[in-house]
C-alpha cells in the first residue's frame, strides 16, 4: 500500500501504525473486528497523550518480573497483535523463556495459518496452538478462546494476553493463572480483572517490556510490591490530568 502520511504530520506515529494494522488486514492477519478494536484503542491513546505513562512503566516492570520468574510463560497470540509487533513477539519470547501460542477470538483456520507463516518469517521456531492432536479446552468460555494447546496456555503459570476479552480474562484467572494484559482502556473487564494490566498501546509498551526483561534477567531491576487495582486508578488520574493540561492549551 502507498504511504501518503507526511513524516512531519503530528500523529505521524500512530498513523503509522493503523496503516500497518490496516496492511495486515489485507494480508488476512487480522479479523474485521480487529480493525474496531484498535478505533478504540486509538481513541484511548489520544487519551494518554501517546506516550506510555508512569503507572504503564511500573506495570510493565511487574510483568516483566512476574514472566521471567514464571515456570511456564506463555505469550497468547492474536490477529493484532501478529499484524503489529511479530518481530517484538518473538524477542519477547527469548528474554522470558516464554511459549508462543496462536489463539484467537474469532476462530479461522486460514488466518491462524497466515498468523503462522509470519511468526515463522520474523524467527520464531515453535508455535503452539497449531496441532488439533495437542489441543484441549478450559473450562468457563464459550469463545474458541477455550480452545488451547495441552503445552502451553494450558499449563501455563503466567500468560500474557494482549488485547483480550474479558471472558478470557476470567477463566484463565479461574483456571489458577497470573494474567497479564496490554490493554489501552484501563475500564475494560480484561483490565480490571488481569493481575497485571499495561495501560499503553502494545507496539510502545512491548520494547519497554522487553527491556525490562532483560534487566530483570541480569538483575538490574528489583522486583517491587504491585497492585493492580490501585495502578489502574493511577493511570485514570494521569488521564484526567493530561485532558485538563490539554483544556488549558485549547
Ligand atoms: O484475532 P482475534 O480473532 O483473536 O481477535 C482479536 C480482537 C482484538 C478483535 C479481539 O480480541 C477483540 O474483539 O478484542 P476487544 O474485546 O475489542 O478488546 C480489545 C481491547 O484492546 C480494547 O479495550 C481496546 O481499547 C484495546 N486495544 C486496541 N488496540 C490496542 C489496544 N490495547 C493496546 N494496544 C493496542 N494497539
Amino acid at each position: 500500500m502507498t504511504n501518503l502520511i507526511p513524516k512531519n504530520h503530528p500523529r505521524a506515529h500512530s498513523l503509522y501504525v493503523r496503516e500497518r494494522l490496516v496492511n495486515a488486514f489485507d494480508d488476512g492477519l487480522v479479523a474485521k473486528e480487529g480493525l474496531m478494536a484498535h478505533g478504540r484503542g486509538e481513541a484511548f491513546d489520544y487519551l494518554i497523550g501517546e506516550k506510555t505513562s508512569k503507572s504503564a512503566k511500573n506495570a510493565i516492570k511487574a510483568a516483566a518480573f512476574a514472566l521471567v520468574s514464571a515456570k511456564h510463560p506463555v505469550i497468547s497470540v492474536n490477529g493484532n497483535i501478529a499484524g503489529l509487533c511479530p518481530r517484538e513477539i518473538i524477542e519477547l519470547s527469548k528474554v522470558a523463556n516464554a511459549k508462543i501460542e496462536i489463539n484467537l477470538f474469532y476462530a479461522n483456520e486460514k488466518r491462524k495459518q497466515t498468523i503462522l507463516k509470519v511468526l515463522h518469517k520474523n524467527g520464531a521456531k515453535e508455535i503452539l496452538g497449531v496441532d488439533k492432536k495437542n489441543s484441549t479446552r478450559i473450562s468457563g468460555l464459550d469463545s474458541a478462546r477455550r480452545i488451547v494447546d495441552r503445552d502451553g496456555i494450558y499449563i501455563a503459570d503466567v500468560v500474557l494476553v494482549p488485547l483480550e476479552d474479558g471472558d478470557r480474562t476470567i477463566a484463565l484467572k479461574k483456571a489458577g493463572k497470573k494474567v497479564i494484559t496490554f490493554d489501552l482502556n484501563p475500564l475494560s473487564r480484561t483490565a480490571q480483572t488481569a493481575d497485571i494490566t499495561i495501560v499503553d498501546n502494545v507496539v510502545r509498551g512491548i520494547r519497554e517490556l522487553i527491556d525490562a526483561c532483560e534487566k530483570t534477567q541480569k538483575k538490574k531491576l528489583r522486583n517491587m510490591p504491585f497492585d493492580n487495582k490501585k495502578n489502574l486508578a493511577k493511570s485514570i488520574s494521569e488521564i484526567r490530568n493530561y485532558l485538563t493540561r490539554r483544556a488549558r492549551i485549547a
